[in-house]
């Protein structure tokens, strides 16, 4: 064992240490063993038919170096792209079916475990939808809603609903392009097809295709599970919550929600409040029970119901090595199959719900939307049940921190003019002045193979520093929440002049958490608003964002920022590239894709250079638009209002 800084997180690098002498290897000790295949990682390895796997690699010229077909470099490590965007894709937008399908149960009366939450969310649904809402039962709007939005999956022709929520101009390069997405499955189905052995041999075509599926996931997958979650479980606003290993209760029963789809979560969430069951917990000695998330889970139920978070990715194997959990509740996406055998070593159950996820060494529980309280107790039940059954081993760390979540669009709307007025016109403003420098999506994943969650934590400090408004989904929340990063104080302390005026005025963290993953769609629903309450760009591209995914791992991370990417963000992943073998598929995706959507797709291992990177996109879109050159502390106090005229001006 070495002494090198695994986590970045302060307690789960004590956990980690005490695993040293115990033992126990986790995901921490498993990547400095297991170093990644150089070839496959730079995207040169084709294992598409069965003459190879070919390892694209020797040539001085890429096009030199072909597999047995003749499949060159920049082919192949585009449909290795491709295929990570489909997978990612589809993760979301099969998510995404699961909620319009639990919608649609409720609409017709086939569960009464979950109600519409949020009626005036639904509505704006329906409008979008081009639904009639007046004088109609909630519960018909609500099946109109579920099959208009289930639609979305299966359309062969046309295109998905919600297209019409981006800026004009931004739909119109999308169909210059030829990447407007028809249905999610066909453009899934069809992205499969392309990579298929002998079939699309062209880079760029293959990288339109990967643009047009995550599109199919930003604008339908993610957005529709982001709106069907708040139709049924209510649309965030701000609560306090708390982040940490702390979180877990030595004198009570533990359980931790880990995974993705809310529904099941959401039950749980009521249910442990049960009379019966806290009887019952009593009953084999526990004081009460505790519950807590872990990953894209957490974020939902933190988001909705202030349930306390126990991190990101790499902090679940950390918490079952406290010893304290009695069950850990997965779904889909994001699991470590190390789970099971590591609760081997301890007292927890892994207790897997969906059909679609099942893992040797754990226990199954299915979950169905027509019995969800029932399976809900069930496995309540199990914990409690296993509670006697805790051992005294187990690391006890026990940091706690506090912190402030729970921003959708309506609440950053809302909080910004008041029901009546609300709007993004104050934010557009702060932009325009330079009291705000710019925004950034700081998202996606934790990771071993980095002192993780330490990528999130510097770029969030530095970026505030920057007077840049940070706003927050999926594991980066985390690792920002386990830093104590998500309180309004750390406007007070960290953030730079500008910024911090604004936060003080809202009463807002300078780090704003905006949910789980699918809930990046937020962004794309907000960078839309920004666009059309005028003043900035006049679509998604040019404006003076940027999204960074300093650690990502999962194929999802690549869907999301392909998406940005066409919706016009540049966006910056860090790690090496996965298609780096290949100088043209990268010019590709910097290049040419900046020239046609004002978005295109980095990878740069260096956080330094990231940071840089981000602020140098910030100041050429100020400068694109003609904006106030950014000076820390001197901003302009006027309003000033540009006119069409002078937009036009200042867009191309
Ligand atoms: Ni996002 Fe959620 Fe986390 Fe990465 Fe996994 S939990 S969907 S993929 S690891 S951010």
């Amino acid at each position: 064992m070495d002494n090198v800084v695994r986590s970045a997180n302060e307690a789960a690098e004590k956990i980690i240490e005490w695993s040293k002498g115990h033992d126990i290897q986790t995901c921490f000790d498993k990547a400095r063993k297991m170093k990644p295949c150089p070839i496959g990682a730079a995207g040169a390895c084709c294992r598409v038919c069965h003459m190879g796997p070919c390892r694209l690699i020797g040539s001085r010229a890429e096009e030199e170096a072909t597999g047995v077909c003749g499949a060159t470099l920049p082919t192949v490590a585009a449909r290795n792209f491709l295929r990570m965007v489909v997978s990612g894709a589809a993760a979301h937008s099969d998510h995404a079916r699961d909620m319009a399908f639990t919608l649609m149960a409720v609409a017709n009366g086939e569960t009464r475990d979950f109600r519409i939450a949020d009626e005036a969310k639904l509505h704006m649904v329906a409008e979008i939808l081009e639904i009639e809402v007046k004088d109609r039962p909630v519960n018909h709007v609500a099946r109109d809603v579920a099959a208009t939005l289930l639609d979305d999956f299966g359309r062969q022709k046309g295109q998905i609903n919600y297209l019409k929520r981006a800026p004009q101009k931004t739909r119109d390069r999308w169909k210059k392009w030829g990447i407007i997405p028809r249905g999610v499955d066909r453009e899934i189905c069809e992205a499969i097809h392309r990579t298929n052995m002998g079939v699309d041999h062209d880079p760029d075509n293959l990288l339109l295709s990967a643009l047009r599926v995550a599109l199919a996931d930003g604008w339908a997958g993610s957005m529709i599970s982001t709106d069907i979650s708040d139709v049924l479980f209510g649309t965030p606003r701000p609560l306090r919550g708390k982040a940490g290993f702390g979180i877990l209760k030595e004198d009570e029963v533990n359980l931790v929600v880990h995974g993705h789809e809310p529904s099941l979560a959401e039950m749980i969430v009521d249910v442990v409040d049960d009379p019966e069951l806290l009887e019952y917990a009593r009953s084999k000695g526990a004081s009460g029970i505790n519950l807590g998330g872990m990953c894209c889970t957490a974020n939902e139920v933190l988001m909705r119901h202030g349930i306390p978070t126990a991190g990101g990715f790499t902090n679940q194997e950390l918490v079952i090595l406290t010893g304290l959990v009695d069950a850990i509740i997965v779904d889909v996406q994001c699991i470590m199959p190390a789970l099971a055998e590591l609760s081997n070593r301890f007292h927890t159950k892994v207790i897997t719900t969906s059909s679609k996820a099942k893992m040797p060494g754990a226990v199954h529980a299915a979950y169905d939307e027509h019995r969800a309280r029932e399976t809900a107790m069930e496995i309540v039940r199990m914990a409690i049940d296993n509670f006697p059954n805790r051992k005294q081993e187990g690391s006890h760390v026990s940091d706690l921190n506090p912190l402030v979540a729970g921003f959708s669009q309506e609440y950053i709307e809302y909080m910004q003019g008041g029901r009546m007025r609300a709007s993004f016109r104050p934010l557009n403003d702060a932009i325009m002045v330079g009291r705000i420098r710019g925004v950034v999506g700081l998202a996606g994943c934790d990771n071993p193979r980095v002192p993780s969650q330490g990528l999130h934590r510097f770029l969030a400090r530095e970026l505030i520093m920057s007077d840049v408004l940070v706003v927050s989904t999926g594991c980066g929340s985390h690792a920002c929440q386990t830093a104590g990063y998500m309180t309004p104080e750390m406007a007070l302390e960290n953030a730079g002049p500008g910024l911090k005026e604004v936060c003080e005025a809202i009463g807002i963290p300078p780090i704003l958490h905006l949910g789980s993953c699918v809930d990046n769609s937020r962004i794309l629903t907000i960078l839309s608003a920004m666009a059309s309450e005028g003043g900035l760009s006049e679509e998604i591209g040019g404006m003076p964002g940027v999204g960074i995914a300093p650690e990502w791992m999962s194929e999802k991370a690549l869907a999301i920022g392909s998406y940005f990417a066409a919706s016009g963000v540049p966006v910056i992943f860090g790690g090496e590239s996965p298609v780096g073998a290949s100088k043209e598929v990268t010019r590709i995706m910097t290049v040419i894709w900046f020239e046609r959507f004002k978005g295109a797709l980095y990878f740069e291992p260096d956080p330094e250079k990231i940071l840089s990177m981000a602020l140098e996109f910030i100041d050429y879109a100020r400068e694109g638009l003609k904006l106030k050159k950014y000076e820390p502390g001197k901003f302009g106090v006027e309003r000033v209002l540009m006119d069409m005229a002078a937009r036009r001006e200042t867009t191309f």
